[in-house]
C-alpha cells in the first residue's frame, strides 16, 4: 500500500517535471522499467518521468509483475480431480482475485510425494564444498494426480527453520515422475544434469546423517532420517548417492535403512554415481564368487604414531565391476594364506568401482583420518612389515590374496614406515597384484599421528607409481 501511494505522489510530482522538459529518453533504466512493467498505472504516464526516481520504480515493478507471473503459471487444466478442497489453494493463489483456472493441487498428505534419492557427499567440487553439488530426488507415486510443489518447503532437518526453502509456484511433478532439487545451479556440463529447483546451500546435507523433509501447508509430506542406524551413509562412499530400493517407493518404507542402498550409475563429469531424475536401480547385492571379483589394492602394515601397529593397520579392496555391488557378509579376512581370522559382517558393501578398507581397529576421522568399512579382530591378523599375505575368502574361494615379501620384489615397509604399499592404478587386477613390480610406496599424507605422517589413499584411487 505504501508503495502505491508513494508512486501516485511521484507520478503527480514528476509528471509535472516531465512537462517542464526533463524527459531523459536515453537513460537505460527507463527502458528496463518500461519493458518489464505491464501495470496499467504506466499506460497514461510518461515512463521517462518516473525514471527520475529509479529506486521507487523498482519496488513498484516487483509488486505489479507478481500478478502477471501467477496468471501465466495457471495454465494446466484437467488435473483437478485429485485436488479436492485444497486444489484451489495452491501457492499461486496469493493475490488472485478473479477465480481463474485452478492449477494442480499441492501435496496434502504424507506420502503424496516421496524422497527417493539423496546425494549428500558429492565429489569433485573441492574440499568441504559439498554444497556445490548436493541434491535430492522426489517421486510422485500417484497414477493420476499432478502435484504443484509451489509453496511447499524443503529443509535438511525438521525444525531448522532458518534453512527452510520455499518452492516457487508452478513446480509440477507429474504422476509417476521424478524430479530433483539441488543446493546450487546445476548444468549438464558441470553436474551432469539440470535440477528442477535450487534450494541453496543453507540446507546442507550431512554425509553422516540428516533428515531431509518436504512440508506442504504445515503437513510433513515426507522425511527421511538417514542418520539412523541401518542406513547406508553417504560419507562412507563419497560420490555415491543413497537411493531407495525401487520396490519400496513409498514414504513409509523409506523410513527404514534396509530399503536404501548406494547408487551405482555414473552420471556426472566427476566420479559421482546415482540416477538423478530417473528410476532407481535395483538394490541387489552379490557375494564375491570368483578370484578377482575384488582386488587388494593397498596395504598399511607399518603405521606410525601409534603405540602398537595393530591400532592402525588396514588393507584396501577394490571392486572392478561396473554393475555389481558386493556384500562381503560371510567372507573372511586373513593375514596370510590359510588363515581365516576375521569373519566379515553382512552389510560390508562394495559398490561398483568403489574402494573400501578393512582395518585392525575401529577407525575414526579424528584418530586415523578416515572411517574404515569394517574392523577385523586384531589378534592373529597382524600384518608383518617383512611380508605377509592378506586375503579374502568367500565360500572357500580365495577372491584375492596379495602376498608381499622382499623376496618377491615387494617394497620394504621397514625402510618407509608410515607409507602404504599401493598397487599401481594401471594394474588393478588380482593377478597383477601378485607381482612386486606393480606396487610402490605412497607419497601422499592422509593422516598425521603424533606428528608422524601416514601416507596412502585409503578408500580412494591410488596414485600412479613413479617409473
Ligand atoms: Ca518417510
Ligand atoms: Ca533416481
Ligand atoms: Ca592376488
Ligand atoms: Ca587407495
Amino acid at each position: 500500500m505504501n508503495r502505491r501511494l508513494s508512486k501516485a505522489l511521484l507520478i503527480v510530482t514528476f509528471g509535472a517535471m516531465v512537462a517542464c522538459g526533463e524527459s531523459d529518453q536515453d537513460d537505460p533504466a527507463a527502458d528496463v522499467d518500461a519493458g518489464s512493467n505491464p501495470s496499467k498505472d504506466n499506460s497514461g504516464e510518461n515512463n521517462s518521468g518516473e525514471n527520475n526516481s529509479a529506486g521507487d520504480n523498482d519496488g513498484d515493478n516487483t509488486g505489479d509483475n507478481t500478478t502477471g507471473g501467477e496468471n501465466s503459471g495457471n495454465t494446466t487444466e484437467g488435473d483437478n480431480s485429485g485436488g479436492g478442497v485444497d486444489g484451489g489453494d495452491s501457492a499461486g493463489s496469493a493475490g488472485d482475485m478473479d477465480g481463474g483456472p485452478v492449477g494442480p493441487p499441492s501435496p496434502s498428505a504424507a506420502g503424496d510425494v516421496v524422497i527417493t534419492e539423496i546425494q549428500a557427499a558429492p565429489v569433485g567440487y573441492g574440499v568441504d564444498m559439498d554444497e556445490k553439488a548436493e541434491w535430492i530426488e522426489l517421486y510422485n507415486p500417484s497414477a493420476t494426480v499432478t502435484f504443484d510443489l509451489g509453496g511447499c518447503t524443503f529443509n535438511d532437518k525438521p525444525g531448522e527453520q532458518t534453512a527452510d526453502f520455499t518452492f516457487d509456484p508452478g513446480l509440477l511433478i507429474a504422476p509417476g515422475a521424478y524430479l530433483t532439487i539441488s543446493s546450487a545451479t546445476f548444468t549438464v556440463a558441470t553436474h551432469g544434469f539440470v535440477s528442477s529447483a535450487v534450494y541453496g546451500s543453507t540446507a546442507g546435507l550431512s554425509g553422516g546423517g540428516d533428515a531431509p523433509i518436504l512440508t506442504c501447508k504445515g503437513v510433513t509430506i515426507d522425511v527421511v532420517d538417514y542418520a539412523q542406524a541401518g542406513f547406508p551413509k553417504p560419507e562412507i562412499f563419497e560420490g555415491y548417492t543413497i537411493q531407495l530400493n525401487p520396490e519400496k517407493l513409498n514414504g513409509a518404507d523409506n523410513d527404514l535403512g534396509a530399503s536404501w542402498c548406494y547408487g551405482k550409475q555414473a552420471f556426472s563429469p566427476h566420479p559421482n554415481h546415482g540416477t538423478p531424475g530417473l528410476a532407481n536401480e535395483a538394490c541387489a547385492t552379490a557375494t564375491p564368487a570368483l578370484a578377482g571379483d575384488l582386488v587388494i589394492t593397498e596395504i598399511q602394515a607399518a603405521p606410525v604414531g601409534y603405540a602398537d601397529d595393530a591400532e592402525a593397520e588396514w588393507i584396501e579392496l577394490y571392486n572392478p565391476s561396473t554393475t555389481t555391488t558386493y556384500d562381503l557378509g560371510g567372507c573372511t579376512f586373513g593375514d596370510k594364506a590359510g588363515d581365516a581370522d576375521g569373519a566379515i559382517a553382512t552389510g560390508t558393501i562394495v559398490p561398483p568401482g568403489a574402494y573400501i578398507t578393512l582395518s585392525s581397529a575401529m577407525f575414526t576421522e579424528n584418530t586415523h583420518g578416515f572411517i574404515s568399512d569394517f574392523a577385523y579382530p586384531a589378534s592373529g591378523t597382524g600384518l608383518s612389515a617383512g611380508g605377509d599375505g592378506p586375503n579374502i575368502v568367500c565360500n572357500t574361494v580365495t577372491i584375492d590374496i596379495a602376498k608381499y615379501s622382499l623376496a618377491d620384489g615387494f617394497p620394504d615397509f621397514a625402510t618407509t614406515e608410515g607409507a602404504t604399499a599401493q598397487l599401481d592404478p594401471a594394474h588393478l587386477t588380482a593377478t597383477d597384484n601378485d607381482s612386486g613390480a606393480n606396487w610402490c610406496f605412497s607419497t601422499v599424507t592422509f593422516f598425521t599421528a603424533m606428528t608422524l605422517d601416514n601416507k596412502g589413499s585409503p578408500r580412494k584411487p591410488n596414485v600412479v607409481c613413479a617409473p
